[in-house]
């Protein structure tokens, strides 16, 4: 059977009878218990060294299994290469790993928590949909460090990690997407697991940190490629005066960073006409910098409609308005490589923040207003047929 199933922590793939299982340690019903102890997979492939039950292998297609050992039912199931937990329903329900890149300073990790926090809280209801962590070690990480820092601070975030300080591991966070089921999509799947893997934007540059991306960026069903107008040289001199710039200094630009992105994923997967079938989302950042220079009537001005649905005219529109803005920001040539090597690309433009940050880069006097943040990742749910849309396209 193919390798069908892909680990959302450590990315690698196996198949559903791979699947281990990890004992409870709690008493069973012999009488007998089996100790805790660190394993020592889990640790050296994620840095976990709690101590926990031990693992064992048995048929993982069943969603239990007893423990050799001590006789004990567990429902504990865990990736056969890195041992971590894996979410509730893993392999039963759809999953769907997004990953998201792009250079250093470009604004992921903004991006990124501030589009989990909109999905959590305001969003998400007008949607129908429920987003929730899918492990403790996220609900750490996310509420305590990300949330934390740039909600209750108001502090943006010191540059990311890379892989390679982290001792080559990677920490996603791992989110279980839901949607009430509607009268009219009985059909589609209800549940989604989403991992998000916070790059650095130097692993983009470092030849070690390659391999890792390659397989996040392989085996992912839908890419985010978050890039930065105020890194690319047309546009740069039309930002809003007093717009904080990110330095030059062993900055890719935005053209660069997508032809690495394209490399990788050229190097694992490509359909019988040679494009890319993974889906793209090409997210533009920061657009507060930038919404003098557009025109009042200017798509890239108004908030998306309202509805529980994927708007599809809206996405097409702003996606013309993007590619419009590339000729006006010198990227055309980011176009040309888009429609050259993949099958399905959408261009977004976003502000997560809504408004610049102060030069001590706290989060503006006015709070944090995002504006279109969900956008990139509704189209990719749509794309997979997780949320359903409004028109054709
Ligand atoms: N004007 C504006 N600036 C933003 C926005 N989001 C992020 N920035 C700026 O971009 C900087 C970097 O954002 P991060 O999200 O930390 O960037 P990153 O891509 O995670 O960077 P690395 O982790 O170093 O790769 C922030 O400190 C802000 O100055 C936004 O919505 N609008
Ligand atoms: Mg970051
Ligand atoms: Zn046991
Ligand atoms: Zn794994």
């Amino acid at each position: 059977m193919a390798a069908d199933l892909v680990c959302p922590y450590c990315y690698e793939t196996f198949t559903a009878r791979d699947i281990g299982f990890r004992c409870s340690g709690r008493i069973s019903p012999a009488g007998r218990r089996c100790p805790l102890a660190r394993d020592p997979v889990l640790a050296e492939r994620t840095g976990r060294r709690g101590e926990v039950g031990p693992a064992f292998r048995a048929d993982g297609r069943k969603p239990a299994a007893a423990c050799p050992d001590c006789e004990g039912d567990t429902t504990y199931r865990i990736c056969p290469v890195c041992h971590s937990t894996l979410p509730v329903q893993f392999g039963m329900v759809g999953h769907r790993l997004i990953a998201m890149v792009g250079a250093k300073a470009s604004g992921k990790t903004v991006y990124m928590t501030v589009l989990l926090h909109e999905l959590m809280n305001r969003v998400g209801a007008g949607l129908g949909t429920a987003l929730m962590a899918s492990d403790d070690l996220t609900i750490r990480r996310f509420g305590g460090d990300y949330e934390e820092q740039l909600y209750r601070h108001g502090r943006l975030f010191h540059g990311t990690r890379t892989a390679a300080a982290n001792d080559g591991r990677v920490e996603p966070l791992v989110f279980r997407f839901s949607r009430s089921r509607g009268r009219l999509n009985r059909s589609r799947p209800r549940h989604s697991v989403l991992s998000f893997f916070d790059t650095a934007g130097e692993d983009f540059n470092s030849r070690e940190n390659v391999e890792l991306n390659t397989r996040y960026l392989a085996n992912a069903d839908g890419v985010i490629l978050i890039l930065d107008p105020l890194q690319m040289p047309g546009a740069r001199p039309l930002a809003r005066p007093g717009t904080v710039l990110p330095g030059s200094e062993g900055v890719d630009e935005p053209v660069n960073v997508l032809s690495r992105v394209t490399n990788m994923l050229m190097a694992r997967q490509q359909g019988s006409s040679g494009l890319i079938r993974t889906p793209l989302a090409v997210v533009f950042a920061k657009l507060d910098a930038f919404w003098d220079t557009l025109d009042p009537g200017s798509p890239l001005r108004a908030h998306p409609p309202a509805g529980d649905r994927f708007d599809t005219a809206d996405s097409l529109d702003v996606h013309e308005e993007v590619r419009r803005l590339l000729k006006e920001w010198e990227g055309v040539r980011i176009d040309q490589d888009l429609a050259t090597h993949y099958r399905r690309y959408r261009y977004f433009g976003v502000s997560a923040l809504g408004a610049g940050p102060t030069p001590d880069a706290l989060v503006a006097p006015t709070g944090i207003q995002p504006y279109r943040v969900t956008d990139p990742l509704l189209w990719l749910l749509s794309e997979f047929g997780a949320v359903p849309r409004r028109g054709r396209g």
